[in-house]
């Protein structure tokens, strides 16, 4: 039989990459396109996406994309979560997006709290985990800096939606995505025009919730004469990368965790419903929604972020070095008591990520960590210490323990850091597919084409096709 050909368009905070999924009925395979870097702007004191380029390059994609195929069924997109642009009445983009990272919005969550609700009631009705930069902070730091601006919008677009805008010219808002902004209503699963009203927000502005799973347009005839490609239809997939890479997963228990490992590292379970009680408030645990009408219950912990970071800090010195080598030298670092807490402000975003964390081990009575191995290790220590802490509090808050922690995502390729996540979590890691985002994309395309029946079949698939890597847990000395 022939095969059938899917889009996935999927952009985390560093980079994007637009893949072709081939399905042959029985198998899932998947071809790289285009990959490119997402490189954000500092454009005076305010750090910036740059959306143009990464429009530019999606196209770019997408013309490569032509070339190879003729016969592509549908388009999905995937990105990171909380970020948005805004139009006015003409449809016309108002100002770029802002980074998550940008600083407008210290203080905010505070100002909120303190004002018009308390945290108390906010994380009742969200069921959201405090993040500074949670699109709710975002918008009120819009109306206090940039008033004018927001008073022009007409539509709020998250990055998804935006993306989907340019492609098809039809506007709404993706639920999945949606469900990470702190609009929504954890109970209701649609907005909360309450809750705006009490921040002093425009309602107005949000557009019609659109379920994972539905197409939502076909390219405009401006796109397809600039791609060369047809009149393909774009289907909104679970278009928050979190939702993707979680639909991806193939948990192998319903006790199991998974943990999604990019710039941020996403560590929770699916549930049937969202769970909020003091406890999950008090430990921070977000209900995020999934496909399928699935809870994401999880927790952000800063991930290969700082690993990132350091990186380009090096790079940026003369020191070109890659992900590989940076964890062999971590492993092997003859120093290895540095630890960090990944999830302190200092390291949101500092100019200098190695003094960020000289800094911070020294004033916490650890000496200064020098080379290489010795920066990066505080970094692995951090992350998994922080790994254990969250699956800690989640069998308390859930009453169980779980049995395995399924990795995905780009940070699986670093054997070191799933070995470390098992020996200091104690549980067994089963690691794969790596491209889970872009998995869950294709897998909510085919599931739209009835190709696939549900999630459980489509979970198979990608067992199937792509196999995970066990790794037990070692003692540790
Ligand atoms: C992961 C992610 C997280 C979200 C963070 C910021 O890529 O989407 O789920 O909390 O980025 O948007």
């Amino acid at each position: 039989p022939n095969s059938l050909f899917y889009v996935a368009a999927d952009f985390g905070a560093s980079g994007g990459r637009i893949m072709l999924g081939e399905y042959n009925g029985r198998n899932l395979r998947l071809e790289e396109v285009h990959r490119f870097a997402n490189e954000p702007v500092m454009l005076g004191k305010t750090l910036y996406w740059d959306f143009l380029r990464l429009l530019l390059e999606f196209k770019r994609g997408l013309t490569l994309t032509g070339i190879r195929r003729k016969n592509i069924s549908s388009i999905g997109i995937d990105t990171w979560g909380v970020d948005y642009g805004l139009l006015d009445r003409r449809d016309e983009l108002i100002g770029n997006p802002y980074h998550y990272r940008d600083q407008r919005t210290e203080n905010i969550g505070r100002e909120i709290t303190d004002n018009f609700i308390s945290w108390e009631k906010l994380y009742a009705k969200t069921g959201v985990q405090y993040l500074p930069f949670n699109t709710l902070f975002q918008l009120y730091a819009d109306k206090k800096y940039r008033g004018s601006l927001l008073e022009q919008a007409e539509s709020l677009l998250f990055l998804p939606d935006l993306f989907a805008f340019y492609l098809t010219g039809h506007k709404y808002n993706e639920y999945t995505v949606a469900s990470t902004s702190q609009l929504l209503n954890a109970g209701t699963a649609g907005w909360d025009p309450d809750l705006l009203q009490a921040v002093g927000l425009p309602g107005k502005i949000l557009q019609t919730l659109i379920r994972p799973g539905q197409v939502t347009g076909i390219l405009t005839r401006a796109v397809q004469a600039e791609t060369g490609l047809g009149a393909v239809p774009v289907i909104a997939v679970g278009s928050h990368d979190t939702a993707s890479a979680v639909a991806a997963t193939p948990l192998a228990t319903a006790q199991s965790a998974y943990l999604s490992c990019g710039t941020w590292s996403l560590l929770g379970v699916e549930r049937d419903r969202p769970l909020m009680n003091a406890l999950s408030r008090q430990n921070n645990f977000t209900n995020e929604g999934g496909v399928e009408g699935k809870i994401r219950f999880l927790k952000n912990v800063t991930g290969l972020w700082i690993i990132q970071q350091l990186r380009k800090h090096w790079t940026e010195n003369g020191e070109e070095i890659g992900f590989p080598a940076i964890s062999k030298q971590a492993a092997a670092a003859k120093n290895n008591r540095f630890v960090i807490d990944p999830d302190a402000d200092v390291f949101r975003a500092p100019a200098d990520m190695a003094a960020a964390i000289r800094d911070y081990c020294g004033d916490h009575g650890q000496g200064i960590p020098r080379t290489i191995g010795e920066l990066a290790i505080a970094a692995y220590h951090g992350i998994t210490g922080q790994y254990k802490q969250v699956i800690d509090g989640l069998e308390a808050i859930l009453g169980y323990r779980i049995d395995a922690i399924h990795m995905v995502g780009g940070g699986i390729q670093d054997g070191f850091l799933c070995q470390l996540t098992a020996d200091v979590t104690g549980k067994t890691v089963l690691a794969g597919p790596v491209e889970a985002s872009v998995l869950g994309n294709i897998l909510l395309q085919l599931i739209a084409a009835g190709e696939v029946k549900n999630l459980a079949e489509g979970r198979e698939l990608i067992q199937r096709s792509f196999g995970t890597q066990e790794y037990s847990p070692q003692p540790r000395e």
